[in-house]
């Protein structure tokens, strides 16, 4: 097997993609037109005609359809084929309320593989690999996404699904998988549990990691290619979208983008206040029209997932990247004005000697001042020297301290509070998404 899964889409000439984005398009939007209540209403009050979109240069004349678009339908009502054609449900939890619940036909799943299956190729897995997928099995897309695409691949899986970490260091051990997907904070996990056990990188013959469903940085792919020693790739996608597999990034173009598997998903990036569209390479709110699926189409769907699109010339494929996320503009900080991330720590964090990658940010509000304050854990070695009373008042710790302080200031603009903790005093992930971030103003 090449370096592609399916290579004569993934190096379509732009123009060829063009084409056949805008043949679908115009089939996809003359069937929900007809088929979802939901649009065929903001068609007409907007006075378009499916016939009047030419192709995807006329999307940005079409409404944006969001999450509170599919709560007011749920469970099924945006679906557009009867409840019979549907073979499968998912659904994610919203942190409110009910759900977001999602359908698939046979020919969706069939397309869920084949990006799955590209996208597995595209991170370096080979048909005749074992997968130890750590994502977990259930309502989530994760685990059964995975599964399908890997199983399309050719490769053996093994449903290892998120937690019991003892079983899963045992699993790794003794079946040896070559691959591994789950999220990056329990990629994290994994690598520090194997330390603090003993067991060397010589015993599990992992080579490729890949891991998404929450924002991460390079700070954390440095931890995890170098304890578990693997090269570590980010994949990206949502259930409403189809799951794990819009975008993922080539083991071969790390840090150079994600792949958006655009014969099947158009991405638009658009300003966050206006909803203008934004030229490429400027970074803004996520937007994906859904061009094949059958049962759950979607038309300008916004993700809320900031990030920036464009193309890589010297890449091997023809199709778009996305720069890594940036966060959910849901999840955006404002402290004192000023807009935040946490990737945005995160990420100044690989430039420090004796900082473990587990932070925290938690913020507070104090009369009419927003406080923020970061907590981040040192490196075990220097716990272990310098742990037990007065570790905060420790020199190396207290100018460890001092210069996070005024590298997160000078990139960031925000002063905040910094205290670094003995190792293993941050929550880590057990198995699924870590949130690194705790607002407390609100209660
Ligand atoms: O997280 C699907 C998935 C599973 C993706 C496994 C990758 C791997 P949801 O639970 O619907 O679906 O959550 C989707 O998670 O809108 C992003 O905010 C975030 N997200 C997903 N992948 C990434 C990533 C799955 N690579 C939401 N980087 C999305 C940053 C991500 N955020």
């Amino acid at each position: 097997m090449s370096m592609f899964y399916n290579k004569t889409i993934e190096t379509l000439p732009t123009a060829h993609l063009r084409k056949l984005q805008n043949e679908r398009l115009q089939k996809l939007l003359r069937r929900v037109y007809q088929k979802v209540p939901f649009y065929k209403k903001q068609f007409d009050e907007n006075g378009i005609r499916p016939q009047d979109i030419k192709g995807v240069e006329d999307l940005h004349k079409l409404p944006f359809t969001k999450k509170d678009d599919l709560r007011d339908n749920y469970p099924f009502s945006m679906f557009a084929v009867p409840v019979e054609e549907v073979v499968r449900i998912h659904a994610s939890s919203g942190t409110t309320g009910k759900p977001t619940v999602v359908g698939y036909t046979k020919n969706d799943l069939d397309m869920f593989d084949e990006v799955v299956a590209r996208s597995l190729v595209c991170a370096g897995a080979r048909p005749g690999m074992k997968l130890h997928n750590a994502y977990g099995y259930g309502l989530f897309t994760g685990g059964l996404g995975m599964h399908g695409g890997a199983t399309k691949l050719g490769m053996a899986v093994i449903p290892v699904s998120g937690g019991m970490t003892d079983r899963q260091l045992m699993i790794l051990q003794d079946f040896a998988p070559e691959v591994i997907c789950c999220t990056p904070s329990y990629a994290q996990t994994l690598a520090e549990e194997m330390k603090k056990r003993g067991i060397p990188k010589e015993a599990i013959n992992l080579k490729y990691a890949i891991l998404g469903a929450e924002p991460w940085t390079e700070t954390i792919r440095q931890q995890v290619e170098k304890g578990l020693d693997v090269n570590a790739t980010n994949i990206y996608g949502l259930s409403e979208i189809i799951g794990p597999g819009v975008s993922q990034e080539d083991f071969g173009e790390k840090g150079r983008g994600s792949y958006i598997w655009e014969d099947h998903f158009f991405p638009e990036v658009v300003d966050r206040d206006t909803g203008e569209p934004l030229p490429q390479g400027e970074e803004g709110v996520l937007v994906f029209t859904t061009l094949t699926k059958e049962a759950f189409p979607l038309i300008r769907y916004w993700t809320n997932d900031i990030c920036s699109i464009f193309y890589d010339k010297n890449a091997k494929r023809t199709h778009i990247k996305m720069s890594a996320i940036k966060g959910r503009a849901d999840d955006m900080l404002i402290i004192r004005g000023v807009n935040l991330f946490h990737t945005q720590v995160e990420v100044l964090l690989k430039d420090f000697a004796g900082l473990a990658p587990n932070y925290q940010l938690t913020v507070t509000r104090e009369g009419t001042m927003d406080e923020v304050k970061l907590d981040v854990e040192v490196e075990k070695e220097i716990s272990d020297e310098l742990g037990g009373g007065g570790f905060g008042g420790h020199g190396t710790v207290v100018s460890l301290a001092k210069r996070l302080q005024k590298k997160v200031k000078d990139n960031t603009g925000i002063s905040m509070k910094v205290e670094l903790k003995e190792y293993g005093q941050i929550p880590r992930s057990k198995g699924g998404k870590l949130s690194r971030v705790r607002d407390l103003r609100a209660l």
